[in-house]
C-alpha cells in the first residue's frame, strides 16, 4: 500500500548473526540487547509502517554508541537510530532488517545555567521530563508538542520538531548551540559540534545539519541548546470563526494586539471537531457550532497585563465581528480541556480508519483552499476529511481518512494533492519530514543540484550508507 513503498533491500548490507549479537552483547551487556517480541520498536506510531527489523540495542551512553556503529559499519550492517518512535512517517523504525539502536537509555547527563539559560543533557530524554526538570529551575523548553509524553529531545533534534509555540519561540535552529554526535564510520567517531556558549562564529553551524536529518547523518547522544524563562502568568482562549478568511484577520489582530504575550495561535475545523466527539468522546468548549475553532495563548511575566491584553483582544474580535463566540480559559483545568482538544486530534483521526497524513506549509491565502480541494476531490471515497495545525505558521495537517486502506482514494490523492502544494508556494513537510511516507515525492520543489549537495554530504558523514537507509536521503 501507499504507506509502503518499499525499497528493495541492499544486498551490500550484512544479515545479523548469532556472533553479530554476541558481539554487541559484549558492549552492552545482555540486557542492552533485545531479540525477541521487537515489534514495539519495529512498528510506528501510526501502526502503518511494521519492518521485521533485527535485534534492537540499548546503550547506556556515546561510547557504547561509539563500539555500536564501528563495528557495524566494519561489518556492514544498517542501523536505524530510534528516539521516542514518535514519527509519523516511518523514518524512525526499519524497513527490512536494519539494527534499531535506541536511545532511551541515554538520559542521566543534565545540566543547567539559570543565568544564561542554556542547557546541556543527554539526547535521550523524554521532552516532558525535561521540561518538568527545567520548571523545578524557572525556565521551559521552547517548543511543545502533543508527543511531549514520549518524544525525546534527540529525536526532535533529528526532525526539527515544530509544535504549538513556533509562532513565539521561532524554530529550534534558534535554540540549538551544540550536539555530541557519533558518526557510523569505522571509527565510530564522537564529534562535539557548536558549542555550549550563547555565540559562536567561528565555523560553519554544523551542529544545525542535524535539524532535520532524521538520523541519516549520525547518532546525536548529547544536546546544548537555548531554554526560555517559564511564563509567570498564561491566557488561553477559545475562538468561534465563520470562515477561513477570518482566522486569518483574528491572526493579524492577535499578532498586533497580543504581540510581545503572543505564545500560541492554532487551528480546527468542524470536521476535527466532529472526529474528537465522535471517535474520543471529547466536547467542544464553545457553546456556539462553527466552521472553524481558534485557540489562542498568552504567555508573559504579569497577569494583570496579560488578562487585560487578551480581554482587549476579545472584545475586539467581537466588535469587528471577527468571531461568533469566544471563551476565555478561567483556570488552568479549563485550558488543559482546551488544549486537549487540540492535542488530542491526531489521537481522534487515528481511530476513524485508516488515515491518509498529510503536513503541509502553504501560504494563508492557499491553506485551507487545499482542504476544500481535497474534499470535493475525494467526495464519498473520503470518510473524514479533517484539517488541524499550526496555522500561525502557515503548517495546515490536513488529514484524510476511510474505513481501511483504499487504493482508488489513493489514486485520486496521490501525486495530485502534493503537486498542488508545491504549484502552490508550498512544502511537502512542514515539520513530521519525510521518511518513508513521502519519500516517492520528496523530489517536488527542491532544486536537484540541491538534493546533489545533500547526497555528498551525506556520503562524507556516512560513507558506507549505513545509517538509517531507505529513507529521506
Ligand atoms: P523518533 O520518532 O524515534 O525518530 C524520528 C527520526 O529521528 C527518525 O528518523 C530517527 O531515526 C531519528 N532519531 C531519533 N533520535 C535520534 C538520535 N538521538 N540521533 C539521531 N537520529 C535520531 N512533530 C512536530 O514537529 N510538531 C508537532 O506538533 C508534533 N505533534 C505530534 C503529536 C503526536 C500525538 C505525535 C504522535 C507526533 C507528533 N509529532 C509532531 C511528530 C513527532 O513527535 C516528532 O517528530 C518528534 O520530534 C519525534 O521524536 P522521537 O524521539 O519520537 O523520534
Ligand atoms: C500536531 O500538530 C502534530 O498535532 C500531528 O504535528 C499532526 O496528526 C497530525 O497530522
Ligand atoms: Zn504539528
Amino acid at each position: 500500500c501507499y504507506a509502503a513503498v518499499l525499497a528493495e533491500r541492499n544486498k551490500n548490507f550484512a544479515k545479523v548473526m548469532e556472533s553479530d549479537v554476541l558481539a554487541f552483547e559484549n558492549f552492552l551487556g545482555k540486557e542492552g540487547v533485545l531479540k525477541d517480541d521487537i515489534t514495539l520498536n519495529t512498528t510506528d506510531w501510526t501502526g502503518q509502517f511494521k519492518g521485521p527489523g533485527s535485534v534492537v540495542l540499548f546503550p547506556k551512553n556515546t561510547e557504547q554508541v561509539s563500539a555500536i556503529l564501528a563495528y557495524c559499519s566494519k561489518n556492514k550492517l544498517a542501523v536505524v537510530p530510534q528516539g521516542g518512535n514518535t514519527g509519523l512517517v516511518g523514518a524512525s523504525i526499519p524497513v527490512h532488517d536494519e539494527v534499531v539502536l535506541s536511545l532511551s537509555k541515554i538520559n542521566n547527563s543534565f545540566s543547567f545555567d539559570d543565568t544564561m539559560g542554556i542547557l546541556k543533557c543527554d539526547a535521550g530524554f523524554i521532552l516532558e521530563d525535561l521540561d518538568n526538570k527545567l520548571a523545578s529551575l524557572g525556565y521551559m523548553v521552547p517548543f511543545d508538542l502533543g508527543a511531549k509524553g514520549s518524544c525525546q529531545i534527540g529525536g526532535n533534534i533529528a526532525t526539527c520538531a515544530g509544535g504549538i509555540r513556533l509562532i513565539r519561540y521561532g524554530s529550534l535552529h534558534a535554540h540549538l548551540l551544540g550536539l555530541t554526535v557519533v558518526l557510523p564510520d569505522e571509527h565510530g567517531t564522537v564529534l562535539h559540534l557548536g558549542s555550549d556558549i550563547r555565540k559562536d562564529n567561528t565555523s560553519l553551524h554544523t551542529p544545525h545539519l542535524f535539524l532535520g536529518s532524521e538520523g541519516q547523518l549520525g547518532v546525536i547522544t548529547s544536546v546544548t541548546m537555548t531554554a526560555v524563562p517559564r511564563p509567570k502568568s498564561v491566557q488561553s482562549a477559545m475562538l468561534a470563526v465563520t470562515s477561513f478568511e477570518k482566522c486569518c484577520e483574528v491572526l493579524k489582530l492577535a499578532k498586533s494586539s497580543l504581540s510581545e504575550v503572543l505564545s500560541s495561535f492554532e487551528f480546527l475545523d468542524e470536521a476535527t471537531m466532529k472526529c474528537l466527539k465522535t471517535n474520543l468522546d471529547l466536547h467542544s468548549v464553545l457553546g456556539t457550532p462553527s466552521a472553524f475553532c481558534v485557540l489562542v495563548e498568552t504567555s508573559g511575566s504579569n497577569e494583570d497585563h496579560d488578562m487585560a491584553k487578551m480581554g482587549a483582544f476579545l472584545d475586539e474580535c467581537l466588535s469587528k465581528e471577527l468571531i461568533l463566540d469566544g471563551v476565555l480559559a478561567g483556570s488552568s483545568a479549563d485550558a488543559t480541556k482546551m488544549w486537549q482538544l487540540r492535542e488530542s486530534a491526531p489521537l481522534a483521526v487515528s481511530r476513524d480508519g485508516y488515515v491518509y497524513k498529510h503536513d503541509v506549509s502553504l501560504p494563508l491565502k492557499n491553506y485551507y483552499e487545499l482542504t476544500n480541494v481535497m474534499r470535493e476531490r475525494c467526495g464519498d471515497l473520503a470518510k473524514s476529511v479533517v484539517t488541524y495545525g499550526h496555522v500561525g505558521d502557515g503548517n495546515t495537517h490536513l488529514n484524510i481518512t476511510s474505513e481501511k486502506h483504499s487504493e482508488a482514494l489513493e489514486n485520486l490523492l496521490y501525486p495530485f494533492l502534493y503537486e498542488w502544494v508545491v504549484a502552490h508556494g508550498g512544502s511537502i513537510s512542514a515539520e513530521h519530514g519525510i521518511g518513508q511516507l513521502k519519500l516517492p515525492y520528496s523530489e517536488l520543489g527542491k532544486q536537484p543540484e540541491e538534493r546533489l549537495l545533500v547526497k555528498k554530504l551525506k556520503n562524507i558523514f556516512d560513507p558506507n550508507g549505513i545509517l538509517n537507509p531507505y529513507k529521506m536521503i
